[in-house]
């Protein structure tokens, strides 16, 4: 039996606290006591981080998720068919539901829907707004960090295969050595026979990059900038707002563009306790979004067990959408 619909969602699996990376001071000061400093990416998505994302999804430069949805709306027929009939549809990072709804639309025999996300609140959300409107889908929500291995909910109609849905390509977030573990994880997550439909942006112009991610209204900066007034408003640091500026810059041999947040000047910032020093332009890395060719996309999955099987693009070539079958595990 399917939950009525409007009828709360439990967690049964993962965590059950609010952020499945709480506390996270330590994290941080041993991001900044690296050289270059880095804070990661994830530290971007409080509740004021999540609705400056989502503007910069709407801003005219940024051409990655118009891109994938226009891709999803046009080839989201052939990638139903890949997943196949009775899948349980795994998604990684489930923020907003606009993408998977283009899916499940297609997707009318799903033996179930798992969203997974670190955000407690964000999860819930957006699977109670799946739940109502696809009332004969069965929704369980996990709150994890799927970088790492987590137990796959079982529906109660058995699944023929479990798809992982990674799109947004959030897979650029991660460094070649990261990005080929979670390929792994993925793998090991999907099961022999399972399958995986992830979005990966594309090498291109330099010029289209940084604008992408330097846009002329100053959302993409006031989002980089976000993470240390959130520093300073839950762990009580005081970084100087003022005193930082966005850059974003196109690494041609990494392939990668890098958020950096530059220091107009000397300075000491303090977090807990500790002293942060900066020179005048030292930076500190808060995100690396990698750039992939086809070709190079498919080779790395291939190292993590994945065969390609079918790939989509826009007519720009901005942007690629590919399903991969896992081939049976060697161990
Ligand atoms: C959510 C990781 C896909 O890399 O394009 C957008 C994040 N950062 N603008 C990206 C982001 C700055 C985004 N991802």
């Amino acid at each position: 039996m399917v939950p009525p619909a409007g009828a709360p969602l439990r967690l049964r699996h993962g965590t059950s606290k609010e952020s499945a990376y709480e506390p996270y001071v330590a994290d941080i000061l041993a991001g900044l006591r690296e050289a270059p400093k880095r804070i990661a990416p994830i530290y971007f998505y409080d509740a004021r981080g999540s609705k400056l994302f989502d503007q910069i999804c709407e801003l005219p430069e940024y051409y990655p998720t118009r891109t994938e949805i226009q891709i999803l709306t046009d080839s989201g027929n052939d990638m139903a068919a890949r997943v196949g009939e009775d899948a349980l549809l795994v998604e990684l990072g489930s923020g907003s539901s606009m993408k998977t709804r283009l899916l499940l639309d297609r997707l009318p025999t799903l033996a179930g829907y798992v969203p997974v996300d670190i955000s407690r609140s964000h999860l819930l959300n957006a699977a109670q707004g799946i739940a109502a409107a696809y009332p004969h889908l069965e929704v369980l929500p996990v709150c994890a960090d799927f970088t790492q291995p987590f137990t796959v909910p079982r529906p109660r109609r058995a699944a023929k295969r479990i798809v992982v849905f990674f799109p947004g390509s959030t897979i650029g977030n991660f460094d070649p050595p990261d990005a080929l573990k979670l390929l792994r994880v993925m793998h090991a997550t999907a099961g022999s026979g399972g399958g995986l439909l992830v979005g990966a942006d594309l090498v291109k112009d330099p010029e289209v990059l940084v604008r992408a991610y330097d846009d002329a209204a100053g959302v993409t900066a006031a989002f980089n900038l976000n993470v240390l007034r959130r520093l300073n408003a839950e762990l009580g640091a005081n970084f100087d707002l003022m005193r930082f500026h966005h850059r974003a810059l196109w690494n041609p041999q990494a392939r990668r563009i890098e958020m950096h947040l530059a220091s107009a000047c000397e300075q000491r910032a303090m977090l807990a306790g500790q002293a942060i020093d900066f020179a005048a332009g030292e930076s500190i890395v808060t995100e690396h979004c990698h750039k992939y060719t086809v070709a190079g996309f498919g080779a790395e999955a291939a190292k993590a067990g994945w065969l390609a099987r079918e790939h989509w693009l826009d007519p720009r070539q901005y942007f690629s959408v590919h399903y991969l079958e896992a081939a049976p595990s060697s161990r």
